[in-house]
């Protein structure tokens, strides 16, 4: 396990959500609602970076995943997954030690990924995971248990899988719980336009029953980067990758976008597969998947079981303004372990005398793999180049951290216009190609300019209005060195980039 200490913690913007609890639930059921919560809170102190590493395998080399064609795949790695899935099919062993994480799909890279392999009764690398804590009621969801930083709620089992795991205090069954909510610092995860992004967690859901568990609502889950600096639910986008509710032995997967409540989504609703069967799935440790395929036409999303497609949405099916702006972006990952609320309550169930205390929603890894969009090209000139910037909002997000290949870590500037990223390319190179992953804190305005002297520029691309955090354009130029120069900010936060790849001869 290579330990990253160069993880960046999301500084004074912590939480810009909103927190205006569209909780209404509908006549049949709603899956959603849980993003309409992000919660308001203090901002807390920009820190100094912490050295603490646990259970995190960070595939190095891995965010080239996103910028380099398709690699050709061993069988060994094609086949390195099967077993992994029947290992945590076996009912009877839940709790065996995990595999590591899966080599990747054929066509895919590893992007990231984290195994929990921290020790026993240790929390999470808070420069990797966020602490959703406080009471459930403010997520707009109805849920009623108080989530918390406490190890007692959220912590490595010393054998490979983080828990999070509902307690029980009192004889009341409707007050008195606590719980645990954590979701990725990073927010960078996506595909490119004409690529796929697939996040996979392997999960055993609470070990409850509709006899005994009644209110439980464990979900694995992902929330539209734009959430983070402004934009609103469900417009910035929700794919619910795991639900399951009372105990029920299954699985819902859901979309949410554009307006709430209707909407081409359907909100508060949300458009999705409905009840599926998940047959063992909370006496054992099954695979959750969905995949983001850019590369259709119209674009897809699809959910998988188990490695078996069992819903696919396409982008037809909802608005395509209402598509975009909840889909073709990044995207950070949640687990949740919730308590009550609208969901359970449309099937009929809430927290009740039977409802035991203690279920447990165990991870034991969740992993982002990419496929980058057919022909595109792998040799990136910008990666480990020397980079500098105008400024940097603090030492924690250094220049360099746009061309380390890490999608995790991320430049950031001072928050004012102009600013510029440059890398040095160590010799004259022909460019024709570039990416750019903006933060959701990004340029509203920039311009990829070449030289070959470091002080006189030509631009070779130019985005006036840059809504999108995934830029992957063709560009035609020369020079040692490249920029960029970002004229103007679509937040009030600097400009942020979490990789910037050229490529050329
Ligand atoms: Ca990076």
């Amino acid at each position: 396990m290579s330990l990253r200490d160069t993880r960046d913690t999301r500084d004074t913007r912590d939480i810009q959500g909103i927190r205006d609890l569209q909780g209404i639930r509908d006549g049949r059921g709603s899956t959603g609602l849980r993003a309409s919560a992000r919660r308001h809170r203090p901002a807390p102190p920009v820190r100094p970076a912490r050295r603490v590493g646990v259970g995190l395998v960070a595939l190095a080399a891995t965010a080239a995943a996103l910028f380099t064609a398709s690699p050709t795949v061993s069988a060994q790695q094609a086949t390195a997954r099967q077993p992994v899935a029947a290992a945590h099919a076996d009912a009877d062993a839940p709790q065996v030690r995990p595999l590591s994480v899966p080599a990747p799909p054929e066509g895919f890279t590893t992007t990231w990924a984290d195994d929990f392999d921290g020790a026993a009764g240790t929390g999470l690398d808070t420069k990797v995971w966020r602490y959703d804590a406080g009471p459930g009621s403010s997520f707009g969801t109805g849920e009623i248990e108080t989530t918390t930083t406490s190890t007692a709620n959220v912590f490595h089992d010393g054998n490979g899988h983080m828990v999070l795991k509902a307690l029980h205090d009192g004889s009341d069954p409707n007050t008195g719980w606590t719980s645990g909510r954590v979701e990725t610092q990073a927010d960078g995860f996506g595909a490119l336009p004409g690529g796929v992004v697939r996040m996979q967690a392997s999960i055993q859901q609470p070990d409850v029953s509709t006899a005994n568990g009644a209110g439980y609502w464990p979900a694995f889950w992902m929330l539209g980067a734009p959430l983070r600096v402004g934009k609103t639910w469900p417009g910035s986008g929700e794919v619910d990758i795991l639900e399951d509710i009372n105990g029920r032995s299954s699985t819902f997967g859901t979309l949410h976008c554009g307006v709430a409540p209707g909407g081409s989504c359907n909100e508060s609703t949300g458009v999705g597969s409905g009840e599926r069967p998940c047959a063992g799935c909370q006496t054992g440790y099954h695979t959750y998947a969905v995949e983001l395929d850019r590369s259709t036409s119209p674009e897809q999303i699809r959910w998988y079981l188990d490695g078996t497609n069992y819903y696919t949405l396409k982008a037809d099916q909802v608005d395509a303004a209402q598509w975009a702006d909840a889909v073709d972006h990044s995207f950070f990952i949640i687990f949740d372990l919730a308590i009550g609320g609208a969901f359970p309550a449309a099937y009929g169930g809430g927290p009740n005398a039977a409802t035991v205390s203690g279920g447990q929603l165990n991870v034991d890894y969740v992993a982002v793999y990419n496929k980058a969009p057919a022909g595109h090209p792998t040799a990136n000139l910008a990666q480990g180049k020397p980079t500098t910037a105008s400024s940097a909002e603090s030492a924690e997000f250094p220049a360099s951290n746009a061309t380390d290949g890490d999608i995790t870590t991320r430049w950031s500037s001072q928050f004012s216009d102009p600013q510029w990223l440059q890398v040095d390319l160590g010799q004259t190179h022909t460019i024709n190609h570039a990416t750019v992953i903006w933060e959701a804190a990004g340029a509203s305005a920039y311009q990829i300019q070449t030289s070959n002297d470091g002080n006189s520029w030509t631009t070779v691309y130019q985005n006036d209005n840059s809504p999108a955090d995934i830029q992957d354009v063709d560009v035609n130029g020369s020079g040692r060195y490249v920029r960029i120069n970002a004229t103007g900010r679509n937040s009030q936060w600097g400009d942020s980039v979490y990789e910037f790849a050229v490529y050329g001869s």
